[in-house]
């Protein structure tokens, strides 16, 4: 018997993550910013208690894992001081982890990092992809925890004007690559990196677009990808069709869901979201779509 060959490749996912996320579809990471001023969420769940409840209606509503950070990266946002980052997230992150919810934790910074997985995170989310703080990558090598990659080019305050590229997706992919070598040589495992292009960072609209129509040369790399396109202004931009004035955060839900049946469909290992219903329902479509392409003899 032969057995035929899959048209659609299994998605390559990382170690080191709850069984129970070991699923053959693209995962849902549900957004948690515990920050008065993130763009889309900011100042929601700046209470404890009410982002703890937060946490666990994503999951209830399909969320696999909920996203921790104490720290807006919003274009010109200023940095917030490592106690207060820790201070907002740890005690949120110890009760979620204690309520059996898979937490990843959203820092640049190793102290916070090392916090966050000793109070029960089981991945770090380094969107500056160990360029902010050249520690926090060891962090995550000796936990043995996956480790975030995103396609960074310096913080907040000044990242915007940093958006110049020959060709976003194969400056992208390049400067990922490099990024994955430099936490290779600090003995991270291959098996611990995860990358993703970091949409909006560093980015205009067009960029965001070409790089999602660009996601096989990322997945190429080998690496599972994860993408964050909820809510970003590109989406808003689209809606309206005025760059200057793009639609606001509350309707960008749908075209947020869009992006997630495509990037499911086309590979991605997991999207960053914030409503994890809908966003759920489109990675199970595209799961089908993608099973139906393997089934066929
Ligand atoms: N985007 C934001 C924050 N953290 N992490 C990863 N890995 N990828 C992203 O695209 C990303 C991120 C900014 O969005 P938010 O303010 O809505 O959290």
């Amino acid at each position: 018997m032969t057995v035929a060959p899959s048209r659609v490749p299994a998605l390559p996912r990382p170690a080191g993550l709850p069984e129970a996320l070991r699923v053959d579809r693209c995962l849902v990471m549900g957004v948690l910013n515990v920050t008065p001023d993130s763009f889309s969420d900011g100042g929601r769940w700046m209470d404890a208690g009410a982002a703890v409840v937060h946490g666990l209606e994503l999951v209830a509503e399909g969320a696999d894992l909920v996203d921790v950070g104490g720290e807006s990266t919003r274009p010109g946002a200023e940095r917030v001081a490592a106690e207060e980052e820790q201070r907002r997230v740890l005690p949120v992150v110890r009760e979620l982890a204690r309520q059996g919810v898979a937490v990843s934790v959203d820092t640049m910074r190793a102290s916070t990092a090392a916090a966050a997985l000793e109070a029960g995170a089981c991945l770090v989310n380094d969107v500056s992809g160990g360029m902010a703080d050249p520690q926090l990558a060891k962090v995550a090598r000796d936990a043995r925890a996956p480790y975030v990659v995103m396609h960074w080019r310096g913080h907040s305050t000044s990242m915007q004007s940093r958006a110049v590229y020959a060709d976003v997706v194969d400056d992208v992919a390049g400067e990922l690559q490099a990024r994955v070598e430099a936490v290779l040589d600090l003995g991270l495992l291959p098996e611990q990196l995860v990358l993703d292009p970091g949409l909006g960072f560093a980015k205009n609209a067009a960029h965001n677009w070409q790089l999602l129509a660009g996601l096989p040369a990322l997945t190429a790399l080998g690496y599972p990808v994860l993408v964050g396109a909820s809510r970003k202004r590109f989406l808003g931009s689209l809606l309206s069709g005025d760059e200057h004035a793009p639609a606001p955060v509350a309707e960008r839900a749908d075209a947020t869901v869009a992006v997630t049946a495509l990037a499911a469909a086309g590979g991605a290992w997991c999207v960053r979201v914030h409503e994890a219903r809908a966003n759920r329902a489109a990675v199970a479509v595209a799961q089908a779509v993608r099973s139906a392409g393997q089934d066929r003899p």
